[in-house]
Order: C-alpha cells, then sequence, then structure tokens
C-alpha cells in the first residue's frame, strides 16, 4: 500500500474516504475544503442537519440552539469530516464507530474566541459531548444526573469549551491567523491549514 502522506490523508473515521480528493459539490459552510477534501456532497449536506444521520447528535439537548451558536458547530463538523491536513494529530481511537481521532489539533484562537462568544448565552448539560449521553430515544438526550445550565458555567472560559466539548480533539492556544502556526477552522480561498500541518510535522512545537 502507499506510504502515508501525513500532509495529505483522511483519518479512519466513520464517514470519511479513504483518500483525499476534490469535490466540487460541497454545502455551504463546507465548501471551502471543494478543491481537497475527506467527505463526500452528502456528509457536508447533512452536516447542517439536525440530528443528522451523521452522528445522531442532537445540538438542542437544553433548548433551541441558537444559528449564531450552532453555525460554529456545523463549521467545525465542515472542518472534522473534511480536512486533509490533519495528519499530525491523528491518533488511534479505542472506539467501535471509528478507528481514528484528532487530538491536540492547535486551534487558532480567533477560530475559539469567536465560537464561545456566540455560544455563551446557550444552555447545556455536559461539557465532554463525546459521552455519557443518554441515547435510549435514538438521539442524545441529558443523562439524570446531568441538569442544563449556563454555558459559562459549564464552560468558564473559551480554552475549557474548546479543549473539552470533543474529548481533546482541540489545544487552545494564543496564536492567531497570521501566525501560520494554529489550524483554522474558518477560512475562504486556498486552505491555510496545509502549511501549518507542515510546520508541526517538521517538528515545530
Ligand atoms: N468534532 C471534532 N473537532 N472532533 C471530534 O472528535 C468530533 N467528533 C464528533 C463530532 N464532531 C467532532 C462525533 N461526535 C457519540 C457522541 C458524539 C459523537 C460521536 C458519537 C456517542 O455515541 N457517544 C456515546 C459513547 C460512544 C462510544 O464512545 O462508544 C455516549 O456515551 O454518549
Amino acid at each position: 500500500s502507499a506510504a502515508v502522506d501525513k500532509l495529505n490523508m483522511c483519518m479512519d473515521g466513520k464517514h470519511h474516504i479513504t483518500e483525499p480528493k476534490p469535490e466540487g459539490q460541497l454545502y455551504q459552510q463546507c465548501s471551502p475544503w471543494k478543491d481537497n477534501a475527506c467527505c463526500t456532497a452528502n456528509t457536508t449536506e447533512e452536516a447542517h442537519q439536525d440530528n443528522s444521520y451523521l452522528y445522531n447528535f442532537n445540538w438542542n439537548h437544553c433548548g433551541i440552539m441558537n444559528d449564531k451558536c450552532k453555525k460554529h458547530f456545523i463549521q467545525d463538523t465542515c472542518f472534522y469530516e473534511c480536512s486533509p491536513h490533519l495528519g499530525p494529530w491523528i491518533q488511534p481511537a479505542d472506539e467501535s464507530w471509528r478507528r481514528e481521532r484528532i487530538l491536540d489539533v492547535p486551534l487558532c484562537l480567533e477560530d475559539c474566541e469567536s465560537w464561545y462568544e456566540d455560544c455563551k448565552e446557550e444552555l447545556t448539560c455536559k461539557q465532554n459531548w463525546r459521552k455519557g449521553w443518554d441515547w435510549s430515544s435514538g438521539t442524545n438526550r441529558c443523562p439524570q444526573d446531568s441538569q442544563c445550565r449556563r454555558w459559562t458555567e459549564v464552560f468558564p472560559s473559551a480554552r475549557d469549551m474548546c479543549e473539552k466539548i470533543w474529548s481533546n480533539s482541540y489545544k487552545h492556544t494564543t496564536l492567531t491567523k497570521s501566525s501560520g502556526r494554529c489550524m483554522q477552522m474558518w477560512f475562504t480561498g486556498e486552505n491555510p491549514n496545509r502549511k501549518v500541518a507542515e510546520y508541526y510535522l517538521k517538528g515545530g512545537t
């Protein structure tokens, strides 16, 4: 089999394709990845739906999530499903539904801060959204022992949110987009993350 090109590869996740390729039909917020992507057009359409078949995940588990907050979760889904430049942070995952996960991806400060700002008026019952839900209804509901609380109580800081919500997929940084040393969830035009991955692959810390 071909040697793994860590600068251009797809993780072995639930919906990822095997190798990155151009996909002209990526939907709305996922369209920046159209020149080279690990997601299909269908995955990106689903990424914009509530309770999509991707993970049957319910954003509205403590009341309806505001659109201005939800757009960041849609963007996170695009980033997670489509990114071909996560090689340096792909790790084996001991999970039934995916072989690999991402760990400690250095997220640009602007992306983490704007996500937190736009969500801090919301409610949630859990800090780690990856496990511990009640799935008995087919979608995630708050477990018995977890009350809906203010976002800022569950996540006292932007760092807490970005790092903990997806079980350390992201690492909070004070690096800004212009540094070229952090990964961008939000971008337009050419994907800036390839050069960032290259930097970390060559030993940047
Ligand atoms: N975004 C990012 N940035 N990183 C991710 O790892 C990520 N993962 C998802 C979505 N966006 C992401 C996938 N989300 C369950 C919950 C959330 C989820 C996928 C699956 C779930 O079924 N949780 C069960 C435990 C399942 C298990 O680990 O076997 C639960 O107990 O709630």
